[in-house]
């Protein structure tokens, strides 16, 4: 494979991380180029869609998360060969996706508009996917989203789990998850805890 660069911002979650996390199972070298929050505005001048994250690959300019998690994935052995379980890996990380575009949509209002947006979406979307997240899981045998096994879903799930457990979103409580998706909590705890993911954040 030829060089690879991963522009983010420098934070451990949202978008970039799943892609992150794939490539350093692989062993994949990349140029991990990370910026703060004030340096979007000028990062964002030299993506195709002012967006992040942005992968260089092949001397060209890649995006859509989810389409690069998949891409490495399947060369990384964490996306299933059956069409079935790849299906219900894909359809795990875009309903993430989905609320995830939501929840970005909260992130530059301030008081009562913050407190009201986030309250509508934490009683509607996030309370849904947490319960179709945990009942999903639970129907796959309670481990995995997909094909018995460590996937780029479970990866994508890892990071926006662990997104609302931190507290870091106002009024997004973190007892959300052990309140609503006890299944998702102990997924959160197995991914942490996979030896190469370990590694990773070491
Ligand atoms: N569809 C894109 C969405 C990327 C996206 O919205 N990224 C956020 C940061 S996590 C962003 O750049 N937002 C700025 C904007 O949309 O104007 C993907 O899947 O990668």
């Amino acid at each position: 494979m030829t060089k690879i660069k991963v522009t983010y911002f420098d934070m451990n979650g949202g978008r970039g991380e799943p892609i992150r996390l794939v490539l350093h199972c692989m062993g994949q070298d990349f140029e991990d180029d990370r910026f703060s929050f004030n340096e979007f505005a000028e990062v964002r001048k030299g993506t195709p869609f002012g967006q992040v994250p942005v992968v260089e690959l092949e001397g060209e300019q890649v995006t859509q998360c989810n389409a690069l998690g998949r891409y490495f994935a399947k060369q990384a052995g964490l996306y299933p060969e059956d069409a079935y379980q790849a299906l219900l890996c894909d359809e795990v990380m875009d309903a993430i996706e989905d609320v995830t575009h939501k929840l970005g949509g909260t992130l530059f209002l301030e008081g009562e508009a913050l407190k009201n947006a986030r309250e509508r979406i934490v009683a509607g979307p996030i309370t849904q996917i947490l319960k179709w997240l945990d009942a999903r899981l639970t129907k796959q045998g309670g481990e995995y989203f997909a094909d018995n096994r460590l996937t780029i879903a479970d990866l994508k799930a890892f990071v926006f789990t662990q997104w609302l457990c931190s507290g870091m979103l106002d009024h997004i409580p973190a007892s959300l998850v052990p309140d609503m998706a006890p299944a998702l909590l102990a997924h959160l705890e197995r991914v942490t805890s996979d030896p190469k993911i370990k590694s990773y954040y070491e």
